[in-house]
């Protein structure tokens, strides 16, 4: 996704701002509403529904003068926690987090996530596996029946750089598809991500049974991390939201 958003500015006013935007602050601030408390450590995702999260979370804190912990995700989370004058921690202050939050590209009937297309996903695993409760935002448009209905950008996985050749016939010898090495918009070589490694695109072309799919590939020497996850002992759809938006929350 396209990551914005703004300290100062905020988000644009609701008048002009897209459908889009306008479903991805509603869910935002939703997940905000009802699942932060005072005293928490909160684990803050990446991607441009999060901004919406955060700008919440920075108006409570102010409102309600609580005292909250955000442990980043990726570069970009930790920008936010800064800019939003947020108290920004680490998993060796804090390693034990109350509640992550964080957004997905898409998430299908199961509640079996592709998260990772905006490239943070390594960090973004590790603060959700270190939460007791783990509150996935994400807005109508990422709702769908089979993984892949909705995000066609493939599951990303993250390779140490000098594996990426051997992960990404591992991945397709077993489960079919075609893999891409993630490149830098100017092509000029792979996009990096934020701990040194490269991002394979696998675009699978059946349905398959993910929790396997994500245990094999983990297995892969070289594969740092795979972004379907299993959101567990979800509930979707539980803040009805109006305007034909849905918050998965
Ligand atoms: C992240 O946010 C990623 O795992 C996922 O790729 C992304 C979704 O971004 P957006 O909110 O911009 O759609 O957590």
């Amino acid at each position: 996704g396209t990551y914005g958003g703004d300290a100062n500015g905020a988000c644009p006013a609701p008048s002009t701002m897209s459908k889009a935007e306008e479903a991805k602050k509603l869910a935002g601030r939703a997940a905000v509403e009802n699942h932060v408390r005072n005293n928490q450590v909160l684990g803050i995702g990446s991607g441009s529904t999060i901004v919406h999260a955060v700008q919440r979370i920075a108006e409570r804190v102010k409102q309600e003068n609580l005292n909250l912990v955000c442990i980043p995700t990726s570069f970009q989370a930790r920008q936010l926690i800064l800019q939003y004058g947020l108290t920004l921690s680490d998993l060796d202050r804090h390693p034990e987090i109350d509640l992550a939050i964080d957004g997905a590209d898409e998430v299908d009937a199961d509640l079996n996530l592709i998260k990772g297309g905006g490239g943070c996903l390594t960090q973004e695993k590790i603060v959700a596996g270190y939460a007791s409760r783990f509150i996935v935002i994400a807005d109508f448009r990422k709702d769908s029946k089979n993984l892949g209905d909705q995000w066609h950008k493939g599951i990303p996985i993250e390779v140490i750089p000098m594996a990426y050749v051997p992960v990404s016939r591992a991945v397709t010898q077993k489960f079919g598809g075609v893999i891409e090495l993630r490149m830098a918009v100017n092509k000029a070589g792979p996009v990096v991500t934020d701990n040194g490694n490269f991002i394979l695109d696998w675009k699978f072309d059946r349905v398959h049974k993910w929790s396997e799919v994500n245990t094999a590939i983990k297995m892969i020497p070289g594969e740092r991390e795979t972004e379907h996850e299993q959101a567990e002992n979800g509930e979707r759809g539980r803040h009805r939201i109006p305007s034909r938006l849905q918050a998965l929350s």
